[in-house]
């Protein structure tokens, strides 16, 4: 084992809370420790929310220990209270066992199965918590915790008043249950996740301690915050996927990029694998010319790479100079699509003018005639980056990247596409 991996993860800013840490540090730097981090098929894929525990499932694996993702088709038939104002909705099995799979296959692709010193495992606690019956979980489970030290969870706690339902109360069991079923399973002796969870995992640390009197061990991760105090990982109010369907490569690639200069060199420690003498000197580099960003690109690759491979990462910074340059002209349908998902289109039909005055109102991008000259006249309207200034302009089979799509920029940045 590296005997400075814990030491690491600490000056990293890992470390948020950990249960006995000297005991702990101790038990990683004398052998392979197997951990576990659990998921809740909650939504069709994980998203960023999701990533620092994956990586911290990956930097374990790569000191030397053995990470178990465990997916949570079982607990995610229930919903977990921890941090959350409110009850959740009950999901259809089909529906959690759907987005288990897809849960599953993203996980899979960060950790490595076929290391022959310490395979990666990956189970789902649908497999136990599924056909568990009533009375043994009542007897083997229930009978170990008092209703006083369940309410005293910080996720119990700040519901009292708002409402939470017996089920979710019994949430924390559950996940107690899975601890000591991991260890019984794997002799696995360490959960880890975010803050949220402490409450849910010093219950497991709990259960493991009076079923089979070991000492297990629980680290939960710091909450990510941001200088501008907004919350981490969304814009606009969406969240970044992790699945490349729903946040594009070149997207998430655009959320590091815009990490806040304060936040930078932060999470560099926390996301990505360079190592902290690297990460020292990105940010000398950075600090001396910070107009540079050097500290948001090196983040914003190694994320990249990592969550949507080396091409993706290229494709995705390909989009960002073309966009920044203008010259769209060098992207392929495939980058087209990626970098305009989000814009206006228009579908030209057979029968519209392809004068360039007309297709400026047809597609919406200006209001009348007269104003679509002025712009025209005024240099304000760009086609596939150029800018066009002649009002008899005809849209030409050459302007149709792919045969199929022109890109239109008014102005210094609002684009608009017409397909064909
Ligand atoms: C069964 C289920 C277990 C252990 C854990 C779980 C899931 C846990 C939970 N976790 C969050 C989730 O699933 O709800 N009860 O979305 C999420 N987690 C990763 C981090 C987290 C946490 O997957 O722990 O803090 C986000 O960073 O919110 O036996």
């Amino acid at each position: 084992m590296h005997s400075n991996f814990f030491q690491e993860l600490k000056q990293r800013g890992l470390v948020h809370q950990t249960t006995d840490e000297r005991a702990l540090e101790e038990q990683l730097n004398k052998e392979s420790v197997k951990l576990y981090v659990g998921f809740d098929p909650t939504a069709d894929s994980l998203h960023i929310g999701h990533l620092l525990p994956i990586l911290m499932l990956r930097r374990f694996q790569q000191n030397g220990h053995v990470p178990i993702a465990l997916v949570g088709a079982g607990t995610g038939m229930i919903g977990d209270p921890s941090f959350k104002d409110q009850e959740r909705q009950l999901n259809p099995l089909t529906t959690v066992q759907e987005w288990s799979d897809n849960v599953k296959k993203q996980l899979a692709q960060f950790i490595d199965f076929n290391n022959k010193e310490n395979p990666a495992i990956v189970d789902n606690n649908y497999d136990w918590l599924g056909k568990m019956s009533m009375i043994d979980f009542l007897r083997d489970v229930g009978k170990n915790f008092t209703i006083n030290y369940m309410m005293n969870k910080e996720s119990v706690k700040r519901r009292i008043d708002s409402g939470i339902s017996y089920t979710e109360f019994a949430y924390q069991l559950l996940q107690a249950y899975d601890f000591l079923k991991l260890y019984q399973k794997y002799s696995c002796l360490l959960q880890l996740g975010g803050s949220d969870q402490w409450g849910n995992i010093t219950s497991g640390i709990e259960l493991l301690h009076r079923e089979e009197g070991v000492q297990g061990f629980g680290l939960t991760m710091p909450l990510i915050t941001k200088a501008d105090g907004k919350k981490f990982g969304k814009t606009e109010g969406n969240a970044i996927w992790l699945d490349a369907n729903k946040t594009s490569p070149y997207e998430f690639y655009q959320f590091w990029l815009n990490t806040d200069d304060r936040d930078a060199v932060r999470f560099l420690k926390y996301f990505t694998f360079f190592s902290l003498d690297e990460i020292a000197q990105i940010e000398e580099e950075f600090q001396q010319a910070p107009e540079t960003r050097v500290a948001q690109k090196a983040l914003a690759k190694d994320v990249t790479t990592l969550v949507h491979g080396q091409k993706g990462y290229e494709q995705a910074k390909r989009i960002s100079e073309a966009l920044f340059s203008g010259s769209v002209k060098e992207l392929n349908t495939e980058e087209l699509d990626q970098a305009f998902g989000g814009v206006p289109a228009y579908e030209v039909g057979s029968d519209d003018s392809l004068n360039l005055v007309e297709i400026l109102i047809a597609a919406g991008i200006d209001s009348s005639k007269r104003q679509a000259r002025e712009d025209i006249n005024n240099g304000a309207i760009y086609l596939n980056g150029d800018r066009i200034q002649d009002t008899d302009y005809e849209i030409q089979e050459a302007d149709k990247l792919g045969g199929k799509t022109t890109v239109i920029r008014r102005g210094k940045k609002r684009y608009f596409l017409l397909r064909f």
